[in-house]
């Protein structure tokens, strides 16, 4: 597994934003990932419903204090990955919470049918979309940094050899 205790760079490359609290348990596999890589990423509560000014800012401001780029997740009516995406050119990578009233369906297709002209990645809803939008966001960021591709080479070969070593009984 990748070296932890060396980072790759100093300064937050990626910042990782979510609508609520309650969002965190899910959103905490992006960060996780990103920290086990060594890229410094921020992570903040900022919601297209309840603080919609410090979204505006958040997204303005988020190229030129050297984000590369952003990992978005929201539950229900999930506007956040959009609005974010239609106020910056920075890639965003929107990951649907898994809701209560419809299984995180809603967040799936609010925040994957966006119009044409405004791009939002989507993953998976839930962990696994949050875990792999932390991947995409390095494979993002590997793209100029050998370090880190190499990382995710290394990365990539273990996850292949942890899954042919299982037994089957
Ligand atoms: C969305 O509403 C958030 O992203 C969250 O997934 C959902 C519910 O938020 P809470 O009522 O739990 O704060 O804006």
């Amino acid at each position: 597994m990748p070296n932890a205790t060396e980072p790759l760079v100093t300064g937050p490359l990626v910042g990782v934003i979510m609508g609520s609290h309650s969002d965190w348990e899910t959103m905490r596999p992006a960060v996780e990932v990103l920290e086990q890589f060594g890229v410094a990423c921020e992570r903040q509560i900022v919601s297209a419903h309840r603080t919609p000014e410090l979204m505006v800012d958040y997204a303005k401001g988020a190229a030129s204090r050297g984000l590369q780029v952003i990992i978005a997740g929201a539950g229900g009516a999930a506007h956040l990955p959009g609005m974010v995406a239609s106020l910056t050119t920075l890639p965003v990578l929107g990951v649907p919470v898994q809701s209560r009233a419809l299984s995180g369906i809603d967040s799936l297709l609010s925040i994957a049918q966006m119009p044409g002209g405004v791009p939002v990645g989507t993953l998976a809803i839930g962990s696994a979309g949050a875990k792999n939008a932390g991947l995409l966001a390095l494979r993002i960021l590997a793209t100029t940094r050998p370090d880190l591709r190499d990382k995710l080479t290394t990365y990539r070969d273990q996850q292949a050899k942890a899954a042919l070593e299982k037994e089957l009984e």
